[in-house]
């Protein structure tokens, strides 16, 4: 055997008993690179007479493919082998349990603002949201409430610390009024939106929350009356608590930001022992539920954002959510609503594929 063929069968005896890629790379640089052994022999080529070049060339030649063809036909079994092996390691039983679902839900007052937001939008109304942080002019001035207004003393409100340039202390906005002076300042008039989100005021106990939610409503628009207010709120009440004998009534009432005012009760019934809205409050076993205050916009509210009051007039609302999701889904205590207890939610949430719809209904299953 020449000293070509020994070089030869010890290669190709390495290469066959590499173990790995990393093996195998590291025999490919003996052999084949820079400075590699069969390399080096291609390198005294040069310095050979031409007539053994002749004969040398080949074999050298030869043995150089021999070697990178076992390298190649290795590296490649190698790689078979490994994914056989991953295969086999990442086997999927498919008898065994599934892996738990994830345990979020959507909380019964974001369900029911999108619940409102549905019914809204089909009547024609857009979502304006505002800063929940606001200045005084904006939550009270504009809403007809002076400085030494008593229904001031009344919101309870969380004031700031510090005092502006102008000796204004910022605060916790007590209603989502204020997002709709905004949206009349800032795009006039006609307008028709709702105006959901969180509200705050210093009161705490069994049926009060020092946050909670309201939607309020507006409207204006040339001729808008009061039959336009009761029949959207109507329309809405229907569509919200998804039965046709809703029965409204309206009584008269006080804001300082409406003219003239108006409570609205709704009518509800005794079914077993519960009480379901629906049906004549006036009938036996029948009774009334205040629901929402509302009115006709004061025309100095609408001076106030910019609206002229002898071409335009329009009507607003306002209404608590949480109470509104207590109604209609049947919880009895507000304050579990903010806990964040997880057995609470898992009870009350919804899934987040129960959208509501018009189409389908706005009630979703809990
Ligand atoms: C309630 C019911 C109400 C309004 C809110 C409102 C908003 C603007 C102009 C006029 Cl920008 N009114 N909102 C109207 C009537 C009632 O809330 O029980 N509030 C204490």
């Amino acid at each position: 055997m020449t000293d070509l063929d020994t070089l030869k069968s010890g290669a190709l005896a390495q290469i066959d008993a590499a173990q790995d890629a990393a093996a195998l790379e590291t025999l490919r640089v003996e052999f084949l690179g820079k400075q590699g052994s069969i390399s080096g022999l291609m390198k005294t080529l040069g310095k050979m007479p031409p007539e053994e070049r002749q004969t040398e060339a080949p074999k050298i030649q030869g043995l150089r493919g021999d070697v990178a063809d076992a390298l190649e036909a290795k590296k490649a079994q190698l790689e078979e082998a490994e994914l056989e092996a991953r295969l086999a390691r990442e086997v999927v039983d498919l008898t065994l349990p599934a892996p738990q679902a994830p345990k979020g839900s959507v909380h019964p007052v974001s369900q029911v603002m999108d619940e409102l937001a549905e019914i809204f939008a089909d009547l024609g109304f857009s979502v304006a949201t505002g800063p929940e942080i606001e200045d005084d002019w904006h939550n009270f001035t504009a809403l007809n409430m002076a400085e030494t207004h008593p229904a001031r003393a009344m919101h309870d409100t969380f004031y700031f610390p510090d005092v502006d340039a102008e000796g204004h202390r910022m605060l916790l906005r007590t209603h989502t009024s204020p997002v709709q002076i905004r949206s009349m300042v800032e795009q006039g008039a006609p307008i028709r939106i709702i105006a959901p989100g969180r509200v705050y005021r210093s009161d705490s106990d069994a049926t009060h929350t020092p946050m909670f939610h309201q939607v309020e409503g507006l409207v204006i628009d040339k001729g808008i009356h009061l039959g336009h207010l009761k029949w959207t709120l109507e329309t809405f009440l229907k569509a919200f608590f998804e039965r046709e004998d809703i029965v409204l009534r309206l009584r008269p009432s006080y804001f300082p930001f409406t003219e003239p005012s108006v409570e609205v009760d709704v009518g509800w019934q005794d079914v077993d022992g519960r009480r379901v809205l629906g049906g004549d409050g006036d009938a036996p076993g029948h009774g009334w539920m205040e629901l929402l205050g509302s009115g006709m916009v004061n025309r100095r509210v609408l001076e106030f954002a910019g609206v002229d009051p002898d071409v335009y007039s329009g009507f607003a609302w306002g209404l608590g959510v949480d109470r509104l999701a207590m109604l209609k889904y049947g919880m009895d205590d507000l304050r579990a609503f903010f806990d964040g207890d997880n057995r609470w939610l898992s009870h009350y949430g919804f899934s987040p594929f129960d959208q509501p719809t018009l189409s389908a209904g706005v009630g979703a299953k809990a």
